[in-house]
């Protein structure tokens, strides 16, 4: 087990890659904290949190569910307060949660742009910023693992919100990187490509024309899995990666460099 005795925070936990990262963790001995929000778990996704952590259980393993909305400052503090209450520590924060609300450039208003930019970039400062708290206060290290994107790098038609805010996340690992070394803590970043999840699953089903030209663009041939991105997590987050600090790890079979 490469995570034994460790504990976790994967926000953005109940669903998606996050989901994956939460059960792959909690497999590998992490106890877990699955975050999520109630804004986004409405509906038909209801109740996913709660499901995630009894899998966990089910299996063995310790996890607990967790509201925050990654956006809110204060409840990010609550978090990691919880965390150390419930499981006497925290050692990774995995700082995943994100939204991508598919809008035509000149459609996207002042109020989508605050939410997106709210949740991916300044959630992920939060997240990183309280979890190096503790982790300082802790004296033992620790590892920060952003979720940050391809879409960092290239950009996307219905996306000019949501890619600065990625590209904006590999600064801030880099910087996070640069801060936290000195106490022995590690800052990285996982870059899927499209990966089917809720956050892309409409739009995939809707243009399945789309779906078949991103695997056409990929080397080997099948778009990457949550579980292909939750590997790439768990190396950052464990003791393999003990020497890796401010490295960005693209995760989509190739897709992205793939231009001719
Ligand atoms: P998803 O929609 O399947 O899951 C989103 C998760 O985030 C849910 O658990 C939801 O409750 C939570 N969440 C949403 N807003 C939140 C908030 N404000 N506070 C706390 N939790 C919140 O999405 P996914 O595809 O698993 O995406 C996870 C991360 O991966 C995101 O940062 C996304 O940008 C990134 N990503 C996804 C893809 C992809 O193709 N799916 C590719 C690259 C990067
Ligand atoms: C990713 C990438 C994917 C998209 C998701 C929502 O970062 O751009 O193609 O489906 O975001």
């Amino acid at each position: 087990m490469r995570l034994k005795n460790k504990v976790a925070i994967v926000t953005g936990g109940s669903r998606g890659i996050g989901r994956a990262a939460a059960l792959r963790f909690a497999k590998e001995g992490a106890k877990v904290v699955v975050n999520y929000t109630e804004k986004a778990d409405k509906g038909e996704f209801q109740g996913a949190a709660e499901k995630v952590v009894k899998e966990i259980v089910k299996a063995g393993g310790e996890a607990v569910g967790f509201e925050a909305d990654v956006a809110d400052r204060k409840k990010v503090y609550d978090m990691v307060d919880f965390t150390v209450k419930k499981f006497g520590k925290i050692d990774i924060m995995v700082a995943n949660a994100g939204i991508c609300p598919f809008e035509e450039f000149l459609k996207i208003d002042e109020e989508l742009l605050d939410r997106v930019l709210s949740v991916n970039l300044k959630g992920a400062f939060f997240c990183a910023q309280a979890a190096m708290k503790k982790m300082v206060e802790q004296k033992k290290g620790g590892r920060i693992v952003f979720t940050s994107s391809i879409s960092s790098i290239f950009g996307g038609e219905l996306q000019a919100h949501y890619c600065p805010t990625k590209g904006g996340v590999n600064q801030l690992m880099k910087s996070v990187a640069i801060a936290a070394g000195k106490y022995g803590i590690t800052a990285n970043a996982v870059l899927p490509g499209t990966v089917v999840t809720d956050i892309n699953r409409k739009e995939l089903d809707a243009d399945p024309a789309l779906k078949k030209y991103f695997i056409k663009r990929t080397p080997l041939g099948r778009l990457a899995t949550p579980d292909d991105i939750a590997a790439a997590m768990l190396f950052f987050a464990s003791d393999d990666a003990a020497c890796v600090s401010g490295a960005s790890l693209i995760v989509d079979g190739g897709m992205s460099w793939n231009l001719q």
